[in-house]
Order: C-alpha cells, then sequence, then structure tokens
C-alpha cells in the first residue's frame, strides 16, 4: 500500500492546527502508520530540502523549520502521495483553493504549515531519513471495507 511522508511545519505546530491537519487525513480515509513530534537538526532539514539547496530560499527555509518542533507523519492509503498535495494545496497560501489545508490557513509562502512528498519515490526518501522502521506501524483499519471495495 502506497505511503506518504507528511510534516506539520513550526507554523502549523505554533498556530494549533495539529489537531485539524490531523483530522482531514484521518476523514478523507488514510490510514496513520507513523507520527512524531520532534526538534528537527540541521542535518535532517538540509537533506530533507537537499533538492531545494541551490535555490536563495534555502538557508531561509532550513532555519525556519529548525525553529521549533514539527510533527512528522507517515499515512497509507491507496493514492495517499497525489491526494495528499491535493489535501494540502498550491505552495502559495495565496493560490491555493480554499477547501485545502494552505488555501484555508495559510497567506504566505514561505510559512504554508504543511509539507507533502511529491511524488511515490520522493516519500520513499523522505520516510527513510525521518522514521526507522520500528517507527512505523503496520495495521488494517477495521473500516476498510467501508473504504475499498
Ligand atoms: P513542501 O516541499 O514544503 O511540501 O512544499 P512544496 O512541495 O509545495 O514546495 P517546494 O517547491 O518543494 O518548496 C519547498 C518549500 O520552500 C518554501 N519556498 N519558498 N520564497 C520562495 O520563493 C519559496 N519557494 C518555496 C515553501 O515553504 C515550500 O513549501
Ligand atoms: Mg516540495
Amino acid at each position: 500500500m502506497e505511503r506518504t511522508f507528511i510534516a506539520v511545519k513550526p507554523d502549523g505546530v505554533q498556530r494549533a492546527l495539529v489537531g485539524e491537519i490531523i483530522q482531514r487525513f484521518e476523514a478523507k480515509g488514510f490510514t496513520l502508520v507513523g507520527l512524531k513530534l520532534l526538534n528537527v537538526s540541521r542535518e535532517l532539514a538540509e537533506q530533507h530540502y537537499d533538492v531545494h539547496k541551490d535555490k536563495p530560499f534555502f538557508s531561509g527555509l532550513v532555519n525556519f523549520i529548525t525553529s521549533g518542533p514539527v510533527v512528522a507523519m507517515v499515512w497509507e492509503g491507496e493514492g495517499v502521495v497525489a491526494s495528499a498535495r491535493k489535501l494540502i494545496g498550491a505552495t502559495n497560501p495565496l493560490s491555493a483553493e480554499p477547501g485545502t489545508i494552505r488555501g484555508d490557513y495559510g497567506v504566505s509562502i514561505g510559512r504554508n504549515l504543511i509539507h507533502g512528498s511529491d511524488a511515490v519515490e520522493t516519500a520513499q526518501r523522505e520516510i527513510g531519513l525521518w522514521f526507522t522502521d520500528g517507527e512505523l506501524a503496520t495495521w488494517q483499519p477495521t473500516i476498510a471495507p467501508w473504504l475499498y471495495e
């Protein structure tokens, strides 16, 4: 079953949106298989955002993501990678559709509340970066027959 890596960034934690964000993924029908709150090391932040290392916003992004606790999660479900990106909305919250997390709660690209893996391969890399195998639960929600035929 497909998995994706989701992180509530320091702004989302500070603004007390963790519960609301988890609620949206749960209510959609995805399964939570990993969850922790952590202060992110510089090394982890730089590895996580490695693809952006030559961009002008890279150092600001790393400073921000290491500035306070982050809620790291792994969610599972059919098509969860692309669907999570839809739930999250466009990178710039001012362009994100209402009904998405960024569209409903954000106003600034540098404070866009949440991260979601952008492809299945990226998700596998990010899950390996943020979680050990032992931190992930394998389980079948009892509602599965009501989610999938
Ligand atoms: P994320 O990786 O955090 O889920 O966001 P994303 O895929 O929607 O956007 P991405 O292009 O991967 O950019 C990563 C994060 O960098 C910040 N950013 N700032 N100032 C800027 O022009 C700029 N562009 C990107 C955003 O916080 C974005 O989420
Ligand atoms: Mg990205």
